[in-house]
């Protein structure tokens, strides 16, 4: 069965019934983790899966009961599976009636005493399902087990407990985190934060949910108020204007080929990422035209140079060689594995010329090594470096600082991987569940036919996560 409980929590957080960003909860607390199970009557195999766990689970608790009844409205599809595979009579409770004396509260027919097993979707603090119960014992029925898909483990067990009836769940939000960790479907900032979110807002006796208001979000434009370097500044001015926190990466190996993407994707970027060395034909005619293009369309240029060698080395490749990268490119970026150094290297080209950086903290690639005491160690250096330092490529917001802009590549609308190693996330993911700040998005975009409209579906959807961050 866990393997089964482990695939269908996979599936769940594929189609979006579990979501992870900021919520206001019914009870007007704002939580990191979402949970909407609607959705399931769209994937039918998913739903039916959920029925059968929900029955497997009851019948291993060893719980009687003569009929199922699902709290309305999510569980009462997942009510009716239960009950008509496994030919246990349904009842359903009526929400609207709200006028005990004149209509029905209880459709179906039952025997007096008898007793009634409660299906739910989640539980929080149970009252959901104590309701429903006070109902089904209103009409003369017994309830003393309830079986629930997904327990926030908030100490609604417990409540139901003292109200007695059993309850038993497919899964809690202790299990859910550690399956969407061990398949990397979420980073561990995230986990740790919906962790804290339940130990602080437990709904047992005594330790009522504090009314907790969370921080504000702030908008580009504020974010980049607070900047002091001028492409930072530009950027979230850029983003803010033309309402997109879409990169697009240009990997593409003929000057023709980028130039053309750049034009047709310009209106709907913040930035154009560039890899000068995979070109058969760089030259300052195609840096000319690159720069027109920026200008006119209003985007940043980042070569995505990932420097990672000595500081007297690094400056050479950044200054001279082929690709004389400073002379155009507002931002490069680099890894922090040669310590410092790295970075004193590059400021000495870049900062006469206002040029930015951003250090690698975080990879998308499978079994990447830049993780944990690695990405601690890299935020810590860009602090330390802040005059030339503006942000991240990382799959995570890493600091609360806002004038560090997080960048997320290993974005895709659909796609889970290329075979080569890279893994992505969905716009909405990115922004809302990792908090990035900028989605960088290649073959998503290039190769579609059609680059143009394909920019704007991901603008509009990054765009559209980063609202409801704001208003959220
Ligand atoms: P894709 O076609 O959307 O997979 O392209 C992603 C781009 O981002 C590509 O140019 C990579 O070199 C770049 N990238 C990445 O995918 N993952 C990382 O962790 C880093 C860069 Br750093």
């Amino acid at each position: 069965m866990s393997d089964r409980v482990e695939q269908l929590i996979l599936d769940l957080f594929a189609i979006e019934a579990v979501k992870f960003g900021d919520f206001t909860l019914k009870s007007g607390i704002q939580s990191p983790i979402y949970f909407d199970l609607r959705v399931i009557v769209s994937y039918p195999v998913i739903m039916n899966e959920v029925a059968e766990l929900l029955w497997e689970t009851t019948k291993k608790s060893g719980a009687k009961f003569a009929t199922v009844c699902g709290v309305p409205y999510t569980a009462l599809p997942l009510a009716t599976l239960m009950s008509a595979h496994h030919d246990v009579p349904m009842l359903i409770r009526r929400k609207e009636a709200k006028d005990y004396g004149t209509k029905k509260m209880i459709e179906g027919k039952f025997e007096i005493g008898s007793r009634c097993l409660i299906v739910e979707d989640v539980v929080t603090s149970g009252s959901s399902v104590k309701e429903t119960a006070q109902v089904l014992e209103s009409v003369g029925l017994v309830v003393t087990d309830a079986v629930v898909l997904l327990d926030r483990e908030q100490g609604g067990k417990q409540k139901l407990k003292e109200a007695g009836i059993e309850l038993k769940g497919i899964c809690g939000t202790a299990q859910l985190l550690e399956i969407l960790r061990r398949h990397e479907k979420i980073p561990e900032s995230v986990a740790e934060q919906v962790r804290d979110f339940v130990r602080n807002n437990s709904f047992l006796p005594g330790l009522e949910p504090p009314v907790k208001k969370s921080r504000k979000v702030l908008s580009y434009r504020e974010r980049g108020d607070l900047c002091q370097h001028p492409v930072a500044r530009q950027l979230f001015s850029i983003m803010e204007k033309k309402k997109s926190n879409l990169a697009v990466s240009a990997d593409l190996c003929t000057a023709e080929q980028v130039l053309q993407l750049a034009d047709q994707v310009g209106p709907h970027i913040c930035m154009l990422k560039t890899h000068a060395d995979i070109m058969t034909d760089f030259s300052t005619e195609f840096v000319q035209s690159l720069t027109e293009l920026a200008d006119r369309h209003q985007f940043i240029i980042f070569e995505d140079r990932k420097f990672a060698d000595i500081g007297s080395t690094v400056q050479h490749q950044y200054r001279d060689g082929l690709y004389h990268i400073a002379d155009w490119a507002h931002l490069t970026n680099a890894h922090a594995l040669p310590g410092s150094g790295v970075l004193e290297g590059l400021k000495q080209v870049g900062l006469d010329k206002k040029r930015a950086c951003l250090l690698i903290a975080e990879m998308s690639s499978k079994g990447n090594l830049a993780t944990g005491d690695y990405t601690k160690a890299t935020v810590k250096m860009a602090e330390e470096h802040k005059d030339f330092v503006v942000g991240f490529i990382s799959q995570s917001q890493l600091t609360e600082d806002p004038t560090f802009i997080h960048m997320t590549p290993g974005v895709q609308l659909s796609g889970s991987g290329d075979g080569l190693g890279q893994q992505y996330v969905s716009p909405w993911d990115a922004v809302v569940t990792r908090r990035a700040d900028v989605i960088i998005v290649g073959r998503g975009v290039y190769k579609d036919p059609d680059p143009a409209s394909a920019a704007q579906r991901y603008q509009t959807a990054a765009f559209e996560a980063y609202q409801h961050r704001l208003a959220n």
